[in-house]
């Protein structure tokens, strides 16, 4: 199995979720602006929507989007609730949200051109999101079912760029706890340290 990534970016969902699953899928880095692998292969040939992550499976198919990437990794090891239970209804509503809300609304912020008033309406909204998360965390340590579930390894993931992007995040005291204690996982180190994220 090979993962199709770019450090830091949503595949790392994918990565640490493989991980956690005990999965060893063999990393190949993409250059995103140069449309290109590590090693001089044409991503577009790879991907045609042109993004990471990818994911090709062992009978050499290819598959992409994060949220059905995890989906299956954590079908098939556990990382997700019980089929069929209301805590797997939960679950998948923590992935339609952190991929529509989160994950596509710090879309434009990737934009180095874009306008501080344009920025600020960005922010704004995805503190509103932040704000989300927050208050379900006054109930639980895990955004679906009682433990670590890949909804958590793309909540990280996703969570995790407002640091990147220098938002204030005081506001969200169990939100930056959550993160905290995702990143203290072997599974996690491990993967940031394989996208060179952290000091192996
Ligand atoms: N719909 C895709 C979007 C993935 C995505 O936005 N990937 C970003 C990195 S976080 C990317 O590769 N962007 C490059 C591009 O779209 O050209 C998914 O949910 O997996």
């Amino acid at each position: 199995m090979k993962l199709y990534y770019t450090p830091g970016a949503c595949s790392q969902a994918v990565h640490i979720a493989c991980r956690e699953a005990g999965l060893a899928p063999q990393l190949i880095r993409v250059d995103l602006a140069g449309r290109c692998t590590g090693s001089g292969e044409d991503f577009d040939q790879i991907n045609p929507r042109g993004y990471v992550p990818v994911l090709e499976l062992d009978d050499g198919s290819r598959h992409t989007e994060a949220a059905a990437l995890l989906q299956w990794v954590g079908e098939n090891h556990h990382l997700l609730p019980a089929h069929g239970s209301p805590a797997r209804l939960e679950a998948l509503e923590w992935l339609a949200f952190i991929a529509t809300e989160l994950h596509k609304g710090f879309g434009p912020l990737f934009n180095p051109a874009i306008d501080a008033t344009t920025r600020e309406a960005v922010v704004v909204k995805l503190l509103r999101r932040f704000g989300t998360v927050e208050r379900h965390l006054a109930q639980r340590d895990w955004l679906a079912g009682h433990g670590f579930s890949v909804v958590d390894a793309y909540a990280f993931t996703i969570l995790g760029w407002g640091q990147f992007f220098r938002m204030d995040l005081s506001p969200f005291p169990r939100v930056q706890a959550y993160l905290q204690r995702i990143a203290q996982r072997p599974a996690v180190q491990a993967a940031l340290k394989a996208e060179g994220l952290v000091l192996a």
